[in-house]
Parts: C-alpha cells; structure tokens; sequence
C-alpha cells in the first residue's frame, strides 16, 4: 500500500487519463478490432490484425496492449509472439453479431456525445447544451440539433436501443403490465422497447409515437419484431392530439426536458389517460440525496451538454406525476442503471 498522498495522486492519474481510456475502446470498436478477432479461427499477432484492418503495425500493437490491460482483450505468448483474443466482456458487448452489442452507443459516444463534452465548462458557465459549440447548429429546437442530418438521426436511434437489448426485458418485468391491454410509448424511437414489452406481454396491442422524421426512419431503417406489429404514429407529443392507451411509456423522454415542459407534457398524458391507466416512466434515478450514484450524476451532466433536462431523484419524478394528477405513485426499485415508476390516473 502507497502513502495517501501516493493513493491520491494515483486517483487523479486514474480521473486524468480517464478520456484515454474512453478513446482507447472508442478507436478498437471503429476499427473493427473485436469483429476481427470474433471472426478469426484463433488468437492473431499484432502484425496480422494490423495487415487485415490496414493499419500500422506500431500503433495497432500499442491499441492491442492497452485494450489487454483494460481486459478488452485477452492476450496469450506463443514462443515470445504475442496472440490477442476477445475476452467473455468483448465477446458480448463489442462484437456486432452479438444480439447485446453495444458498438452503436459506443459509435455515438465517440462521435457526438464526446464532442459536447469538450465544452463541459462552458455548459456548467452557460446551464445549456453545447450543439452550438460542438457542430455549429442552433439548439433552440432541440431535437431538431440531435437529428441534424439524416445520418445523425440513425445514429442517435441504433445507440439508444443498445441498452434495451441488456435491460429491455428485466425493466419492462418490473410491475405486471398485462393488466394494460393498449400502450403507447411516447418517444419510443426505433421501437425497441415496444418489442420488449410485445414479447413479455404477446397480447398487447403497442403503438409507437413519435416525430415524423423518426417514425419513417424508424419503418425504414429497423426490422420489424417477431410475435406482432408494433404500431406507429407521427406527431409531435407537445402539441398534437395523444392516441388513446390503458399505458403510456415515457422512456428517457422527461430526462431530456425542463420541468416545466415535463408537467406541460405529463398534463396531456393524464388528459390523454383513461381512468384507470396508467403511465410509466422509465429513467436513470439519483439517489434522494441527489449524490448518487456517479453513473446517474454522469448522466446527468450528460444531459445538460446534450439536451434540456437533467436527471432526477424518485421524489423529483413523483412530484412532477402528482401535480399533473396522476396517483398510487409506485417505485420499481430495482436500483439498476434504469428504473420504472410506475402510477395511475
Ligand atoms: N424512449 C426511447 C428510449 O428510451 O430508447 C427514446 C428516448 S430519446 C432520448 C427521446 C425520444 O423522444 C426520441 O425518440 C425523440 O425523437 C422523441 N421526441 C422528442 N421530441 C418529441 C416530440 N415533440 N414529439 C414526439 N417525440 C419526440
Ligand atoms: C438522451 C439520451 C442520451 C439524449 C442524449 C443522449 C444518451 C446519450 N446521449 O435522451 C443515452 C444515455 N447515456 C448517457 C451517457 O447519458
């Protein structure tokens, strides 16, 4: 054990450098690294990945020994030769044929989310999102900044379905949702966790509502579910009418808003509600003190360099439920990276 001046500095090593090692599982993932190796009959040398991404030998041999070093890779000695291979965490998380990939976060992170983050500061200076710095557009329409160009837009929605394939199915099991026979998932984007829910409840009728743009590309782009159709509806959820459900899903939706347009859009939600339904939120939570956990405050600080909102604590949610009418207020607990909250009209 070091001196605790030695320990601190070692974690301020480990919080500086902290962006390298994003960097480092950023560039292996566009590279194509983890395919490579999922595809190659047997652990392969430096040279060799390097001759078959087209990359230099120095720098792919420096990216292999630093993903080994963060267990990204599994490396063995074969007479003094080093062999990299995927290890069980690349192997599920990093490898596009793995139905829990998560390379598409990954592409979004690199290419957007980190970008806004370079103006950190200046969001903190600021209290809002840095699109105007980071890519020269105007965010005075927010999403119309997120979904700046075609090929942005199926970026954003490919990276937000990745954690449905891993959490999708544990969430949507957190309060029996059988009793609601209609539900629409407002913002539900490409329909991914429509799909969870039409497959752990196969009676339901679901109907995703969401901007035009994103409801075509949603059609175009994303294959349709097995076990039934999933619905889809154009349209703008502060102003046009809501279609009728038992259970309207607000996924990661309020996160993205102030709390002044959260109670405008749950006051149309509760209005949109039959008596007896139920709406569901789905979100990131802060701990009630808000000092926790550190992914969420992440999140949240996510928030504020990439929309209008921020993430909140189950009393932030449960205040803004209950002003717009909603009651029996029913917390999912299950403390993972997301939870449901689950109340009625
Ligand atoms: N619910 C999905 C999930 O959790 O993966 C997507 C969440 S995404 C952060 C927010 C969604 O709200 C996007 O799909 C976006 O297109 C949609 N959205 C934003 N503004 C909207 C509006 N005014 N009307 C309808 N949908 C909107
Ligand atoms: C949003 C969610 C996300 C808006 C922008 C976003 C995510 C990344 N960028 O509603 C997914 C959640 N991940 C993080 C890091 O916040």
């Amino acid at each position: 054990m070091g001196s605790p001046e030695d320990q601190a500095f070692g974690l301020l090593s480990e919080y500086a450098n902290g962006f390298m090692v994003s960097q480092v599982l950023f560039a292996a993932c566009d590279l194509g690294v983890f395919d490579l190796l999922a595809q190659a009959p047997e652990p392969l040398g430096a040279a060799a990945v390097a001759a078959r991404l087209g990359t230099s030998g120095h720098g792919t041999e420096l990216l292999l020994d630093a993903c080994a070093s963060l267990r990204l890779l599994a490396v063995e000695t074969q007479a003094g030769q080093a062999a990299y291979a995927n290890t069980a965490l690349s192997a599920a998380y990093l490898v596009s044929a793995s139905p829990t990939s998560q390379l598409d976060m990954l592409r979004y992170l690199g290419r957007t989310t980190y970008l806004c983050w370079a103006h950190l500061a200046e969001a903190v200076r600021q209290g809002r999102n840095q699109y105007g710095q980071a890519f020269g557009v105007p965010s005075g329409d927010l999403f119309a900044a997120v979904y700046r160009s075609e090929g942005e837009r199926l970026r954003f929605m490919r990276a937000l379905q990745d954690v449905w394939r891993v959490h999708g199915r544990r969430l949507m099991a957190t309060f029996d949702l059988s009793t609601f026979p209609v539900i629409c998932d407002l913002g539900g984007c490409s329909g991914a966790l429509a799909r969870e829910c039409l497959s752990l409840y196969p009676g339901c009728q679901v109907t995703v509502f969401d901007l035009p743009e994103v409801v075509l590309a949603a059609k175009t782009h994303f294959s349709p579910p097995e076990g039934g159709p999933i619905g889809f509806l154009a349209g703008d959820f502060f102003k046009d009418p809501l279609p009728e459900a038992d259970l309207y899903i607000l996924a990661r939706v309020l996160h993205d808003w102030t709390d002044q347009a959260c109670s405008q859009l749950l006051a149309r939600v509760h209005q949109a509600c039959r008596a007896g339904g139920g709406v569901l939120v789905v979100e990131s939570l802060l701990d009630s003190d808000g000092r926790g956990p550190l992914p969420t405050q992440l999140y949240s600080l996510n928030m504020l360099v990439q929309t209008e909102g921020r993430e909140r604590t189950p009393a932030q949610y449960h205040a803004l439920l209950a002003a717009a009418g909603f009651r029996d207020i029913q917390d999912g607990g299950t403390r993972g990276l997301y939870d449901a909250i689950l109340a009625r009209k």
